[in-house]
């Protein structure tokens, strides 16, 4: 078949370094860039067949997030704006690891198994990051797409968030919104105006952030939005990739992880300031106090935000909705405590990667989901999103239930429903910090995180662990969990879990207890637990202090 031919001559540009395994991670493929080359050659021919598959355009991102400006990686964006599913992430890492001569066979084994019709038509359209990788990755790409007779639309530089967002609008025919950057400006800003219009006596200090763009895309994305907001919001953006490198000490994971302000941004007394990760699909905020102290508000401090702020619509609107809030091993204790027992919210916890909440979020009417590390998003089902827009029209309901529903809906829109996305999830903060009337310090007070602390452990092979309960605990190596709890139990308020990275080769240790010194040296001993009974490589871990 002359499709064939075209994609062996093609695919010759792009081979395959012989004997080179890679392993679809949690979010996709992420590497090196110098790895990638055929890796996106073969997303492009698989984002084709998926496409035929589902009758629906398909998203293909080039990006490897957080990680440093040397690696890439690339996302697969499924009909409805989701993460594409676990079947084909099979077929990815088959089509990836297929020897340069075996392609061919590994293509025709996919096509066979889902039936693929190959006469139906293919369309997948493509977004990068600012990595200078990511042009010519961008290349290979559209190389698999078109060899194997699909049409490929280029968006270039834009936000991952954005990218989703399209897909879901192309899918829907336009009812999610218009299927472009412009329409995606366009919604978010228009509901974020409508919001902001119902907290009418902002002063100049509420209506300013400071935003830290990790020098990636959504510095540059946030820069062609400010037009939109129509000085709504006023903007002071650093790291805006003028100068500095991406991610490099700064953007929401350096912040996040190292539980410090970025370099590039002085912050002052009390404002708020948040930061992105390199390609915009998580959030962090945090801000000084007067003596100097850092203070964070991650993703869980976000969710218990936006889900308190939506359920007292809903009793305000007097809809009977169901509301939950999905988090992972790694929400800190007292915010699940704070929305089951103070906000009688239920939670529920998934495990790590925004595939697994989204899809626990999907089955209730409200699933609010987000991971502490900022990534997060609101899903409503579509009765649910009925509802609200039937009341919002309703006439012969009362102001404050006018109010709560209009609030209710403009919140709908300026969400992005598809993906975590920081620009849409700062936007909605922020009117909801409008709304409310409140500091920044007013929502960190709302409840107190407990001390907690992250580590590494190396070992020979991660997979040894294996764990359950949405990885709360550990079932191999046999005596692993045991030891944990018999650790645990010598603290207060304490929590600890281990489990296999899904981006790294380490094993990743939390821990969190009742002061920042127990914390720490519970994380050492479970670390050091891993280390020697999940085959430890490398020195031994040592204590923090
Ligand atoms: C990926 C996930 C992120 C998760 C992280 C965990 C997406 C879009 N991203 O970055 O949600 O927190 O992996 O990494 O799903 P880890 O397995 O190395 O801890
Ligand atoms: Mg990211």
């Amino acid at each position: 078949m002359a499709q064939f031919e075209k994609v062996s001559k093609k695919s010759a540009l792009h081979p395959k370094p012989a004997g080179l395994v890679l392993q679809y991670g949690t979010a996709g493929f992420r590497t090196s860039a110098q790895q990638l080359d055929h890796i996106m050659f073969r997303m492009g021919l698989l984002a084709t067949l998926r496409s035929r598959k589902t009758k629906s355009t398909i998203g293909v991102m080039v990006t490897a997030s957080h990680n440093p400006e040397e690696d890439n990686g690339v996302k697969l964006i499924d009909p409805m704006g989701e993460m594409v599913s676990a079947a084909w992430e099979e077929y990815a890492t088959q089509l990836a690891n297929a020897e340069q001569e075996g392609l061919l066979k590994a293509l025709k084994d996919i096509i066979e198994k889902e039936a693929v019709d190959m006469n139906q038509e293919g369309y997948v359209v493509m977004g990068r990051d600012t990595r200078p990788s990511s042009g010519k990755l961008s290349q290979a790409v559209f190389d698999g797409v078109t060899s194997l007779g699909g049409k490929c639309h280029d968006y270039g530089l834009v936000t991952t968030p954005q990218l989703h967002f399209v897909v879901c609008c192309q899918n829907t025919q336009g009812r999610y919104g218009t299927g472009t950057v412009e329409g995606y400006y366009q919604k978010l800003a228009q509901a974020f105006i409508q919001l902001t219009k119902q907290a009418p006596n902002r002063t100049d200090d509420q209506k300013h952030i400071k935003v830290d763009g990790a020098n990636g895309i959504g510095a540059l994305k946030l820069k062609e939005m400010e037009q939109f907001l129509q000085k709504e919001l006023q903007i002071s953006l650093y790291n805006d990739g003028s100068c500095g490198k991406l991610n490099y000490q700064c953007g929401a994971d350096y912040v996040k992880v190292q539980q410090k302000p970025p370099h590039g941004l002085q912050l002052t007394v009390g404002e708020r300031s948040c930061s992105f990760d390199g390609d915009a699909d998580r959030i962090i905020y945090y801000y000084v106090d007067a003596a100097k102290c850092f203070h964070l508000l991650d993703g869980d401090k976000i969710a218990m935000l936006i889900s308190t702020f939506l359920k007292e619509l809903l009793v305000q609107a007097g809809l009977d909705l169901q509301i939950a809030v999905v988090q992972t091993a790694y929400a800190n204790g007292s915010s699940t405590r704070y929305l089951e027992e103070t906000m009688k919210v239920q939670v529920h916890c998934a495990k790590t990667g925004v595939k697994h909440l989204h899809h626990k979020a999907q089955e209730f009417d409200i699933g609010v989901y987000f991971e502490a590390n900022g990534h997060g998003t609101v899903l409503f089902s579509k009765a649910a999103e009925e509802k609200i827009r039937q009341l919002a029209l309703d006439q012969n309901i009362n102001d404050e239930k006018k109010r709560a529903a209009k609030l209710l809906e403009n919140t709908v829109n300026l969400i992005n429903q598809t993906v975590g996305d920081a620009i849409s999830d700062m936007l909605v903060i922020e009117a909801i910090l409008a709304l409310k009337g409140m500091s920044v310090q007013q929502w960190d007070a709302m409840y107190t995180d407990l001390p907690n602390r992250q580590l590494k452990v190396k070992v020979i092979d991660r997979r040894v662990i294996e764990t359950t309960d949405a990885e709360r605990r550990a079932v191999t190596p046999a005596g692993l969990q045991d030891a944990i709890d018999a650790l645990v139990g010598n603290y207060s308020l304490a929590r600890a879990f281990v489990r296999p990275s899904g981006t790294e080769d380490v094993v990743r240790v939390y821990a969190e207890a009742d002061t920042q010194e127990n914390a720490d040296t519970l994380a050492y001993e479970v670390s050091l637990e891993v280390y020697k009974l999940a085959g430890g490589a490398g020195d031994e871990p040592k204590p923090l202090h």
